[in-house]
């Protein structure tokens, strides 16, 4: 849907915003350099499969993780999810189908590609960071930060329109995912199965996130602590120069808490003067099924700003924050949340240190069950530039997306988790289709960016509220 700013500026601006923001709080360990498709092709194996199982879920890991997941495949099948665990080293092997691909991420989408052909898979789940498992490396440049990032959703969406197999490489020159001011790749964007990774690092982190995936679907269906949702937010933006004053995190999460009319609703809001470290701390060790923060973030700190003010010292002085070092503080045991992040690069794994959307994700004794944040920076609408009386930050960018997870779970009664995840991201597109034919730093182009970023840290096949 197409809509025009009246200030012209204002693209600018909000970009910047997030981008001062950014540098003030240093990414510097990010080191990632246009990584191009290896261009030598592999001895074909031979594919080894002839049987004609289906199967539910994919999960797809290191051989050096594959027998600490068999608890979780147990635990699935038991529930009916009929699962299967393949190793890297049996992909680039060719053990089930004939191995294709230019290099070993295109191999595991060649082989995701397979399994949903043959094998009609509905879930991927992919355990292990980018040391572990290949992962895909998008060269969209908006003009502000030029670096590539990550995207799961490459793995994804594995079909275009055509029916074609979706490389994301459509003019073949080996570098995926092209937008910048001279080449661009014409992608379909839209998700064919549902993904989620498990970012682990180590054999103990598997343990500990199979653990907690199983005690949730198990334990979780009928407890009261699950009927929660707490969300907190204060002021983004600075929109005074558009003639609004808006706390947007405030409205944003207002939005998505009405979806939720069947959730005791707890609201930390700057403008209530609740908005603490502390209070974030005491609701989620309460037990609450879903978390929403909505504001500012990097990969180790949410921070809101108060309200009036734009100012992350004044985020900091007035403790209305969540960073990394306060994660040892959760103890709300087997009482996980779903967490949503709208700030920027929450979950950012590519990183020396791990990023805050893991940090929830492999907590032990607490923390959450799953995080969906954005592997880079992301954006929000700013004003009313539409003038149509409805805060922009709802009605476009980031706030839209994050907003749709709680439509599609709370009224569309979508109860699996990588589902809500994949039909937000599809309504997304029905409700922004991406226009090719536009420049860097269009609305489309970051329309791309924000779906493309939108990752989910979590089991896809996870039974939201538990299995009863
Ligand atoms: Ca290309
Ligand atoms: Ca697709
Ligand atoms: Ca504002
Ligand atoms: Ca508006």
């Amino acid at each position: 849907m197409e809509y025009k700013y009246k200030v012209r500026k204002a693209k600018l601006l909000y970009v910047l915003i997030i981008l001062i923001f950014l540098i003030f709080l240093g990414n510097a360990t990010y080191n990632a350099k246009v990584i191009k498709g290896d261009a030598r092709i592999d001895k074909k194996s031979i594919g080894m499969y002839g049987g004609k199982e289906n199967y539910d879920l994919l999960i797809i890991s290191p051989m050096e993780f594959s027998d600490i997941l068999q608890p979780l495949l147990k635990h699935k099948e038991k529930h009916g999810v009929r699962t299967i665990i393949v190793e890297l080293e049996e992909i680039y092997a060719g053990k089930y189908f004939e191995m294709q691909g230019k290099d070993n991420a295109e191999r595991i989408k060649y082989f995701i590609k397979n399994a949903y052909d043959k094998w009609h898979i509905k879930y991927v789940l992919l355990v292990g960071g980018d040391k572990e498992i290949p992962v895909r490396y998008v060269n969209l440049d908006d003009g502000y930060y030029g670096l590539p990032y990550i995207s799961d959703l490459y793995y994804a969406d594995i079909y275009n329109n055509k029916g074609e197999f979706e490389d994301w490489d459509s003019n073949g020159n080996g570098i995926f995912g092209e937008w910048d001011g001279i080449n661009k790749d014409i992608l379909d964007l839209y998700p064919d199965v549902c993904i989620g990774r498990l970012p682990c690092r180590n054999r103990e982190e598997v343990s500990i996130v199979v653990n907690k995936i199983i005690s949730y679907e198990e334990n979780t269906h009928g407890k009261n602590w699950f009927r929660r949702i707490v969300v907190a937010g204060g002021n983004t933006l600075v929109d005074r120069i558009f003639g609004t004053d808006f706390n947007e995190g405030e409205l944003i999460t207002e939005e998505a808490l009405k979806y939720m009319k069947n959730f005791s609703q707890i609201k930390l809001w700057v403008s209530k003067g609740n908005l603490r470290v502390g209070t974030i701390r005491r609701e989620i060790n309460k037990g609450t099924g879903f978390v929403f923060l909505s504001g500012h973030s990097n990969s180790w700190i949410w921070i809101a700003y108060p309200t009036g003010k734009y100012s992350m010292w004044a985020g900091l002085l007035h403790r209305t924050y969540w960073a990394n070092w306060n994660m040892p503080t959760l103890f709300n045991g087997d009482r996980l949340p779903v967490v949503i992040n709208g700030g920027c690069a929450s979950c950012q794994f590519n990183l020396s240190k791990e990023c805050w959307g893991w940090k929830f994700v492999n907590k032990e004794n607490g923390g959450s069950i799953a995080t969906i944040g954005y592997t880079s920076h992301a954006y929000e609408g700013i004003g009313d530039q539409d003038s149509d009386g409805i805060p922009d930050c709802i009605e476009y960018k980031g706030g839209y997306l994050n907003i749709q997870f709680f439509k599609n779970y709370g009224e569309e009664d979508i109860d699996i988790l990588g589902e809500v995840w994949a039909k937000s991201i599809t309504d997304y597109l029905n409700k922004f289709p991406i226009d090719w034919s536009k420049g860097v730093r269009s609305d489309s182009q970051k329309d791309c960016q924000i779906v493309q970023k939108w990752i989910l840290f979590g089991d896809p096949s996870l039974k939201l509220g538990g299995y009863g």
